[in-house]
C-alpha cells in the first residue's frame, strides 16, 4: 500500500515536471521548419520588446522566407514589400539562423512571400506579449 502511493506521487511529480518543461507561454527562441508548402509549427509566441533567435530549417526543394508581417493580407494579390515588417530566408537544405529584432506587443501574422507560397498554405501567426 505504501509503496503504491509512493508510485503515485512520483508519477505526479513527473506530470509537474514535465508541463512545466512544455512550450507553452513565451518562448526564448522561435524555431520552425519550412516544407513545401507549410511552417511547422505554424505558431509562435515570444515576448515583446526583446530581440529573439530565429532558426528555419528549410527541409523543402526549394528557397522559402519566414516573413513577419506589419499589415495582414488575406490574398497573395494583397501582398507588397511596405507590408513587411521583418523577414528572413532560408534555401534549401539550409538551417538558417537570424534574430527577430524587438517587436511591440500584438498579434502578427507570418508568410512566405514567394510567389505561390501564401497561397499554398505557407501562413502562421506570431504572439508578442508583454
Ligand atoms: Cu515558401
Amino acid at each position: 500500500m505504501k509503496r503504491a502511493r509512493a508510485l503515485v506521487l512520483l508519477v505526479a511529480v513527473i506530470a509537474i515536471v514535465m508541463s512545466a518543461c512544455s512550450s507553452d507561454g513565451d518562448s526564448d527562441s522561435v524555431k520552425v521548419t519550412a516544407t513545401d508548402y507549410q511552417f511547422s509549427p505554424d505558431s509562435w509566441t515570444i515576448k515583446a520588446n526583446t530581440e529573439t533567435p530565429i532558426t528555419v530549417k528549410n527541409d523543402a526543394q526549394v528557397e522559402h522566407e519566414w516573413v513577419i508581417m506589419k499589415t495582414e493580407i488575406m490574398s497573395e494579390d494583397e501582398f507588397a514589400e511596405d507590408k513587411v515588417l521583418w523577414e528572413t530566408e532560408a534555401e534549401a537544405g539550409e538551417s538558417k539562423s537570424d534574430t527577430i529584432p524587438a517587436l511591440e506587443a500584438g498579434t502578427y501574422q507570418i508568410i512566405c512571400g514567394l510567389e505561390g507560397h501564401f497561397k499554398a498554405g505557407m501562413k502562421g501567426t506570431l504572439t508578442v506579449e508583454e
